[in-house]
């Protein structure tokens, strides 16, 4: 509106430059004095009249009250007072709407341009319908609800909402696609992303850059690829990729830098990288790789070089080596890799040089060499080196010796390889 006013003024300045001439007292061809000939002044006797119409200047300029001066739209509210006086729909000054709504969506928005709900946003029962007139809501006080309401077919129409300072749970077996979000810049609290069997794409999610809580996708059956998140840098909490069954790649994490707590990457058959995950440099409680039985590489974790709160994978039956996490240099709460049945080596591991807490390593059927772990020194916690078929328990006892630091205990068992003579 702003742009159409200036653009008016300039128009009907530009418009009005062509009857105007200097100043000049008792001009029988501008009496009035206000620069305008009378042959283009409505009315030359008053200065404050003449040439075009001038919108929101309080005055009739071209003696033609069918052009009007305010209320451009014809609702009886002037331009002052009125959210959009382009838009006789709507009046009413933003406000906040106490309480929840999870009915009477189509009244919720009458009359206003922009409102705010102070409690939850409750989509269980809605229809796409409901949520196409909520074109006015800018931010959820509480929390936004989506359970198990496959009449739920669009999210279109919530293109003006910006902020959800409680949770998002989308749970919805018909929704394909999260258009309609695009809006939505920060969630407070949780994103939860479950059980979505139809979900093709997280596109609408394309100007979320914070979530204060966990972000949990899981069991989203269809989603391929992360592709949308690119905005993304933040979640106050854990991030959570688990049991997305055909999901090749997280390529689409490439923003993400701080995650507060647990990084979990789970369940995810088709994955085959980490490819997504390079803007994440630590992890403030624990990375969790575990049952991706496609991934062959960690490539992809080439930024994360310290991780708190442990370090565990296993079970990612075609796993080969650790390779991706060179750069990672610490791990507190431990180190654990186990029960991988393709890992040959621990590659990738060498920059490590501390682990606070155990370094366990157990149940890796393929496992025939320690090397990756020649730059450890500070071991404090438990060395637990057991139950590799194909491992020399001399190579057990090589890194035991090699630690400059080393506070628990050594437990070298039933590592059956042969050993070198
Ligand atoms: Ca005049
Ligand atoms: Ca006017
Ligand atoms: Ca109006
Ligand atoms: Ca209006």
């Amino acid at each position: 509106m702003r742009l159409f006013f200036v653009f008016t003024l300039l128009l009907a300045s530009a418009c009005s430059d062509k009857g105007r001439v200097d100043d000049t007292q008792d001009d029988p061809q501008d009496a009035d004095g206000d620069g305008i000939l009378a042959a283009d002044d409505c009315d030359d006797r008053d200065p404050a009249v003449g040439g075009e119409e001038v919108i929101y200047d309080g005055v009739d300029n071209d003696c033609d009250p069918s052009t009007l001066d305010d209320d451009l739209d014809g609702d009886g509210v002037v331009f002052a007072a009125d959210c959009d006086d382009g838009d006789p729909s709507v009046w009413l000054p933003s406000e906040e709407h106490a309480g929840a709504l999870s009915s009477g969506f189509n009244d919720f928005c009458a009359g206003y341009c922009e409102r705010r709900l102070g409690g939850d946003l409750d989509l269980n029962r809605a229809t796409p319908e409901d949520v196409a007139s909520l074109s006015c809501l800018v931010s959820v006080g509480g929390d936004v609800l989506l359970n198990n309401n496959n009449a739920l077919t669009s999210l279109a129409g919530l293109d003006g909402l910006a902020v959800v300072e409680g949770d998002v749970t989308i749970n919805n077996n018909a929704l394909t696609s999260l258009a309609g979000l695009e809006g939505l810049s920060a969630v407070g609290g949780q994103l939860m992303l479950e059980r979505n069997r139809a979900l093709e794409s997280l596109a609408g999610l394309s100007g979320l850059s914070t979530v204060g809580g966990r972000f949990v996708l899981t069991s989203n059956g269809a989603l391929e690829s992360l592709s949308g998140l690119g905005g993304l840098s933040s979640v106050g909490e854990s991030v959570t990729v688990d049991g997305n069954g055909a999901l090749l790649s997280l390529a689409g994490l490439e923003g993400l830098i701080d995650v507060g707590e647990q990084l979990i990457i789970a369940n995810n058959p088709a994955l085959t990288s980490l490819a997504g995950l390079e803007g994440v440099s630590s992890v403030g409680g624990g990375l969790w790789i575990d049952n991706n039985d496609a991934l062959t590489s960690l490539a992809g974790a080439e930024s994360l070089s310290t991780s708190a709160g442990g370090l565990f994978v296993y079970d990612n039956d075609a796993l080969t080596s650790l390779v991706g996490l060179e750069r990672l240099t610490s791990v507190s709460g431990g180190l654990y890799v186990f029960n991988s049945v393709s890992l040959t080596s621990l590659s990738g591991l060498d920059g490590l040089t501390s682990v606070e807490w155990s370094l366990s390593i157990f149940e890796n059927d393929a496992l025939t060499s320690l090397s990756g772990l020649e730059a450890l020194s500070t071991l404090d916690g438990d060395l637990e080196i057991r139950d590799n078929n194909n491992l020399c328990e001399d190579e057990v006892d090589a890194l035991a010796a090699q630690l400059t630091l080393f506070s628990g205990l050594l437990y070298n068992v039933n590592n059956t390889g042969t050993c070198p003579s």
